[in-house]
């Protein structure tokens, strides 16, 4: 993006803002009035509030703080204010309906597009300006994905249709080995890049083992049929406490039938496919899992020396693939395919250290707690990130089929509850050279 002229950029931006659009119009359209407004789970709000909520950050960040121009909806601030209203208790305001959330997501968005032609883009203050436009697709987009999360709950026919993902890959070695040495986490350039990306910091890394890709689910079945989910060896305290509190036998979403599992997706039964990455696990059935392997999860400073760290150059790259964009070939991303490609896939999309799919098909839990790096600088507001800091949330990194290339990279840090299991989160594990192995 540095290197884009000023119209350039503007075109960049303005296309990028379209694209996220026609995929929140997608999930939004795929299913009628009724179904928008009706809460399919208490732990989602119901999609109309969504699609209200990309309105409402745009007006706020974009049209008033940045642009300086008059209010749109001064009156609905507080409905869409996500730390006003638990999500459980949204179906129950006067929230727009699905008509006046359509006309009201326009409104906006000429007036963003309004300003974009009008704000000066000159130098430094060109990728500065075009931030706050950035920011604003990556906050749509991550909604997209929450919208995503709400149609896998969603009860009812399929409404969402996408082609297969490409192949696996079994002839792969189980797992890679990085030495130990420092590498680069995090940016300081990455123009996209939130305020909990940066700045750039140097962190020594000890040797680690790194599984070559996500566990599958035949290798999370194996822990189901060994009793993993009741042998109180492989689980902690807060996970057993969950464990029990939420009955977890299985991912969620899969079903027992006789002898096998199935699972709904997206409104489609089908049996559990061997090859794919397990996902809807929480945190805890991650974290027993590796215990019961002999393994552990990685730290999220292992996970992206993994992913970022090139050996050959020294230096941090964007991508497990090089600083090139993500495309088709690379990763799995941008909801083209609703579903995780089996393991070993992407060959294109292989890190230097010979792991693949570190971006793309399922967000990977990590042990690490949501935390600043060192130098850490609140942007724009401490509501984005700085209020979510602490031992309540864990990491997960490298985005899932739902993710869009624009709110996913080599950076980028997620984070949620240690108990969440919509979300499409699958997870790898990781482990200390025993001494002398290599
Ligand atoms: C980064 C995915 C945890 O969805 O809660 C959306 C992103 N922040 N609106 C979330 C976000 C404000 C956030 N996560
Ligand atoms: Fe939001």
């Amino acid at each position: 993006l540095q290197e884009l002229g000023t119209e350039d950029l503007r075109e960049h931006v303005a296309a990028e803002l379209a694209r996220t659009r026609r995929r929140s119009a997608q999930l939004t359209d795929a299913v009628d009035d009724e179904d928008l407004v009706k809460q399919h789970s208490p732990l989602m709000s119901p999609l109309v509030w969504d699609l209200a909520h990309v309105g409402s950050q745009e007006e706020l960040w974009l049209v008033r703080d940045v642009g300086g121009r008059e209010p749109v909806r001064p009156d609905i601030d507080d409905l869409y204010d996500a730390f006003q209203h638990r999500r459980a208790d949204r179906p129950e305001l006067p929230l727009l309906g699905p008509t006046e959330a359509r006309q009201y997501l326009s409104t906006v968005r000429d007036k963003v597009f309004d300003l974009l032609d009008e704000t000066p883009m000159e130098g430094r203050r060109l990728v500065d300006r075009a931030f706050a436009f950035g920011m604003i697709v990556q906050h749509e987009q991550q909604h997209d994905e929450t919208m995503l999360a709400t149609h896998q709950l969603r009860d009812g026919p399929p409404a969402l249709d996408a082609e297969p993902p490409p192949p696996g890959e079994t002839a792969l070695p189980s797992e890679v080995y990085v030495p130990a040495g420092h590498f680069t986490m995090g940016t300081s350039t990455e123009a996209w890049a939130l305020d909990n990306e940066r700045p750039a910091h140097e962190v020594h890394v000890e040797a680690f083992h790194l599984d070559t890709t996500p566990v599958t689910n035949a290798e999370f079945a194996r822990f189901i049929d060994a009793g993993g989910y009741h042998d109180p060896r492989w689980w902690s305290e807060a996970g057993q406490r969950y464990r029990h509190k939420a009955s977890l036998e299985a991912p969620r979403f899969w079903i027992r039938d006789g002898g096998r599992w199935m699972r709904s997706r997206f409104g489609h039964v089908e049996e559990v496919p061997c090859d794919e990455p397990v996902v809807h696990v929480s945190f805890y059935e991650a974290e027993a899992y590796a215990a019961w392997a002999g393994k552990r999860l990685p730290t999220e400073q292992e996970w992206e020396k993994a992913a970022r760290f090139d050996p050959a150059t020294g230096r941090s790259r964007r991508y497990p693939w090089g600083d090139e964009d993500p495309t088709p070939d690379h990763a799995n991303l941008g909801q083209s395919h609703l579903q995780p490609a089996p393991a070993g896939a992407y060959p294109l999309g292989e890190a230097p250290c010979g792991a693949r799919q570190l971006i793309g098909d399922v967000w990977e839990w990590t042990s690490s707690d949501f935390l600043p790096y060192p130098g850490f600088a609140a942007f724009p507001y401490r509501e984005y990130s700085e209020v979510f800091f602490g031992a309540d949330h864990k990491v997960l990194r490298g985005g899932s089929f739902g993710t869009d290339r624009a709110a996913c990279r080599g950076t980028f840090r997620n984070w949620d509850f240690p108990i969440r299991r919509q979300i499409f989160a699958g997870f790898r594990c990781a482990r200390t050279p025993i001494p002398d192995e290599r």
